[in-house]
C-alpha cells in the first residue's frame, strides 16, 4: 500500500457547475480509489502560472492510502479528468479539471525498527519514477505556492530529495495565492 499526495486544479466551469463544484465532484471520484479516508487541504484561490490570459485557479492537494500502482492511478486520474469535460487546449491553459500526481511514498507505520530519523526514511521511501507517461515527484512542486502550501496542510514533514518543502521558497510567500475555503470546502 503506498500513499498518494493528488494535486487538483481548475479554471474553467462545466455544464455541472463551477470550478469549486468540480473540484468538490473529484474528491468524491477520488474516494473510489483511496483504501480508508482521504485528507483534503484547503481551497486556494491562485493567479494562473504560465499564459496570463486565462481566468484565476483553484487549487487543492489530496492524500489516501492506495493499492493502486502509480500508472494505475495515473489512468484513474485521467479517465476523472475525461469525466469532468478535460479539452487540452494548450500547455499550462485553461482546464475544467487537471489531477496531478505529486509525490508517492511509502507511509512510515514504525520508526523503533530502523535506526533512520523518520525524515530520512520518508526520502528513502518516496517513489522516483521518469517515463514517457509518468514522471514522479512531479515537476515543478517546489516551485508553486500553489503545490507546496496545500501540500504541506497534508504533511508539514514533506521532503523531496533533500529539500523540505517547509523550508522551500514557494512556502514562504502567498504572493498570488490566499484560502478560499477551509477543510470542510469538499463535504
Ligand atoms: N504526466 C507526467 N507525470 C505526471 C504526474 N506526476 N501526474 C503526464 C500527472 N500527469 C503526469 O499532462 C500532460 C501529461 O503529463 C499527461 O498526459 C501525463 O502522462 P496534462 O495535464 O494533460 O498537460 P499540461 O497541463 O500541459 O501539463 P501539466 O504538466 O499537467 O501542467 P501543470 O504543470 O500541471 O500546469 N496555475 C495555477 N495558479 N494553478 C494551476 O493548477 N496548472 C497549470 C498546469 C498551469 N498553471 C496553473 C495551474
Ligand atoms: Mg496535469
Amino acid at each position: 500500500m503506498m500513499r498518494a499526495f493528488i494535486g487538483l486544479g481548475s479554471n474553467l466551469a462545466n455544464e455541472s457547475g463551477d470550478s469549486r463544484q468540480i473540484l468538490r465532484d473529484a474528491i468524491h471520484a477520488l474516494q473510489a480509489l483511496a483504501i480508508g479516508e482521504i485528507r483534503v487541504s484547503s481551497l486556494y484561490s491562485s493567479s494562473p502560472m504560465g499564459p496570463q490570459d486565462q481566468p484565476d485557479y483553484i487549487n487543492a492537494a489530496a492524500m489516501f492510502n492506495t493499492d493502486l500502482t502509480p500508472h494505475e492511478l495515473l489512468d484513474q486520474l485521467q479517465s476523472i479528468e475525461q469525466d469532468a469535460g478535460r479539452v487540452r487546449l494548450r500547455r499550462w491553459g485553461e482546464r475544467t479539471l487537471d489531477l496531478d500526481i505529486l509525490i508517492m511514498d511509502h507511509a512510515v507505520q514504525n520508526s523503533i525498527d530502523t535506526n533512520e530519523s523518520p525524515a530520512d526514511q520518508s526520502k528513502s521511501s518516496m517513489l522516483k519514477i521518469h517515463d514517457e507517461r509518468l514522471i514522479l515527484p512531479h515537476i515543478g512542486i517546489l516551485d508553486r505556492a500553489f503545490v507546496v502550501q496545500p501540500l504541506l496542510e497534508l504533511d508539514a514533514d514533506l521532503r523531496i530529495n533533500e529539500f523540505s518543502l517547509a523550508q522551500c521558497a514557494a512556502a514562504s510567500t502567498k504572493d498570488g495565492i490566499h484560502i478560499i475555503d477551509g477543510l470542510a470546502w469538499a463535504n
